[in-house]
């Protein structure tokens, strides 16, 4: 039976940079969660009868979301829904089964690298018929319809079962629980050359693949160990759990430390990867090297050949704004299309369903292609390993080659989490006011020579996305952007990033640290963080 229950708004579910997140013990007040979710179907009316596609990291609390889900998608006239077993879905999984199925969309259960746990954080992200994170458009839809909803609709007399694979019925609805990994290999497989990769694991290429106890387990033991032959203890960390094991999804220096250890030690494995809570983020390292996450793309971009999928070159590419331009370098070299867009998946679906670009990626250790509309870990764990079975080269051996053919960007983000929102709304916003003084401006040896703040007008859709982040650009290319993440739920965190570029091989294999120096210490100065903050020190460098 299909039944009203009547409900009050919520003021506060404006989605963010990648949904609504929200600690859990907020998502667990009264129908906060089913409001949402009523909220995403009354902002895109339906025909009837439409696929919906429902998945989530497994953590706290998505299991009891995504059956409410269920049933709320039987009481809005859906057809079928299709969801992993047992509620799990990678974020690029989810995308490639919404695009598969031909679904109208799909609700994810996420909030990606931010740690799990009843205490921890909790998100829902609507996706498109596309398989990408809504635009703007639809998400401020969604906040709309959140802020006046009185009631939502909910199918009440049996439960959806998801623990069997199989399809069962909830009224006239379809629910169909389907194996988490199963479609989204079979995709892997015709990307990439899993011989070649056999053959490189089989010669004793050492591989260390960290899943942080978050949703990639069961993807990367299917893919690396069953389908190319690693060893099973070369999958770390690959249960999930709900909490992930009390760590923090996010795979940086601080987070898989412990990988990053592993490479660096002389007897360690030759190549590294770490994906976060939601499987859509990868971090690359080789022995004896962190591949910093726009070099990453970069080096995608420039070898992307290699892979069958890939073979006959790529459109373009992509990169948000605070991203380095090492992939520009990339693109100008090779004639092909550049695009920044600001921060957020989201931005790169129109450019990827226009066929304008094959690549996109982000600084935040998120890389992906037109296969799925989504970041994707795996993937670029898999074209990296396809790259390095073609090359036969060390990884440090390909960033040295990559840097002396196109120069180095080297680059550094620096986050101060939970600071004071005041201060850090007055930072940026003392920022903003200077911004029309600021060019000519000398900050010891460096002279600005344009100060932004970053605004984006779609190419395909001319939609306008203003104040992404404020950019003081230096004359010589180097740069320092400032932005407020989306994604956080205590406090602001702050976002600086640093880029400076160096043609000159002689001067590659300093350390970032030494490189940007006095970026730096003048991040500090024009952005008057310590005297707005009181922060001396980032908590995370990446
Ligand atoms: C962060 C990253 C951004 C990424 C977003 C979602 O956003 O900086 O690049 O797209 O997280 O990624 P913010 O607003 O906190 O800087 V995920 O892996 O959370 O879906
Ligand atoms: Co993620």
């Amino acid at each position: 039976m299909i039944e009203t229950i009547a409900t009050t708004p919520y003021d506060d579910q404006k989605p963010g940079t990648s949904g609504l997140r929200k600690k859990v013990p907020h998502f667990q007040q009264p129908n906060y969660a089913a409001n949402f979710i009523q909220s995403i179907f009354d902002a895109l009316p339906l025909d009837g009868g439409e696929t919906l596609v429902i998945g989530g990291d497994g953590r706290f609390y998505n299991r009891e979301v995504i059956l409410m889900a269920i049933r709320m998608a039987a009481g809005n006239g859906y057809g079928r829904v299709v969801v992993g077993q047992n509620g799990i879905l990678s974020t690029p999984a989810a995308s490639n089964l919404i695009r598969k199925r031909g679904a109208s969309g799909g609700i994810i259960l996420s909030a990606s690298h931010n740690p799990g746990g009843p205490n921890g954080d909790f998100g829902i992200k609507y996706n498109a018929a596309n398989g990408g994170p809504a635009p703007e458009r639809i998400t401020e839809k969604i906040y709309e319809a959140s802020k006046s909803i009185s009631r939502y609709r909910v199918w009440t007399s049996t439960a959806p079962d998801i623990s069997k694979l199989g399809e069962t019925k909830l009224g006239d609805m379809v629910v169909e629980v389907v194996d988490p990994v199963a479609d989204y290999a079979a995709l892997m497989e015709t990307l990439f050359d899993f011989q070649k990769i056999r053959d490189l694991i089989a010669s004793g290429f050492g591989i260390r693949f960290d899943a942080m106890h978050a949703v990639t387990g069961p993807y990367a033991t299917e893919i690396l160990v069953n389908r190319l032959g690693a060893s099973p203890d070369s999958v770390v960390n690959a249960v999930p759990m709900e909490d992930f094991g009390g760590g923090h999804p996010d795979p940086n220096a601080v987070h898989a430390k412990d990988l990053i250890d592993a490479l660096m030690a002389a007897n360690g494995p030759d190549f590294g990867a770490a994906s976060d809570g939601d499987g859509d983020r990868n971090l690359i390292v080789g022995k004896g090297i962190v591949v910093s996450p726009s070099d990453s793309l970069a080096v995608l971009a420039a070898n992307a050949h290699l892979a069958p999928g890939y073979a006959r070159g790529i459109a373009g590419v992509a990169r948000s704004m605070p991203t380095s331009q090492a992939a520009d370098r990339v693109a100008e070299k090779r004639g092909i299309g550049i695009y920044e867009t600001p921060t957020g998946w989201k931005f790169f679906g129109n450019l990827l369903d226009a066929g304008k670009v094959t690549i996109c990626g982000e600084e935040s250790a998120g890389t992906g292609s037109d296969h799925v509309r989504e970041k994707d870990g795996v993937w670029a764990v898999l074209l990296w390993l396809n790259i390095l079975a073609e090359r036969r080269e060390s990884v440090q051996a390909i960033m040295e080659s990559h840097w002396a053919e196109f120069g180095r960007n080297f680059y550094q983000r620096h986050d101060y989490e939970e600071i004071d929102s005041k201060a850090a709304n007055g930072l940026m916003e003392s920022l903003r006011d200077r911004l029309a003084s600021m060019a000519g401006q000398r900050f010891g040896t460096l002279v600005v020579s344009e100060a932004d703040d970053f605004s984006y007008k779609d190419p395909i859709d001319g939609s306008v996305a203003t104040s992404q982040g404020v950019r003081i650009v230096f004359s010589g290319g180097s740069r320092i952007v400032y932005r407020l993440s989306g994604t956080g739920t205590k406090g602001a965190t702050l976002r600086v990033y640093i880029e400076r570029f160096e043609a000159d091989p002689a001067k590659h294999a300093l350390a970032p640290k030494e490189a940007l120096n006095e970026l730096i210490d003048t991040a500090d100065v024009i952005g008057e963080i310590r005297k707005r903050t009181g922060r001396t020190e980032p908590d995370v460098i990446t």
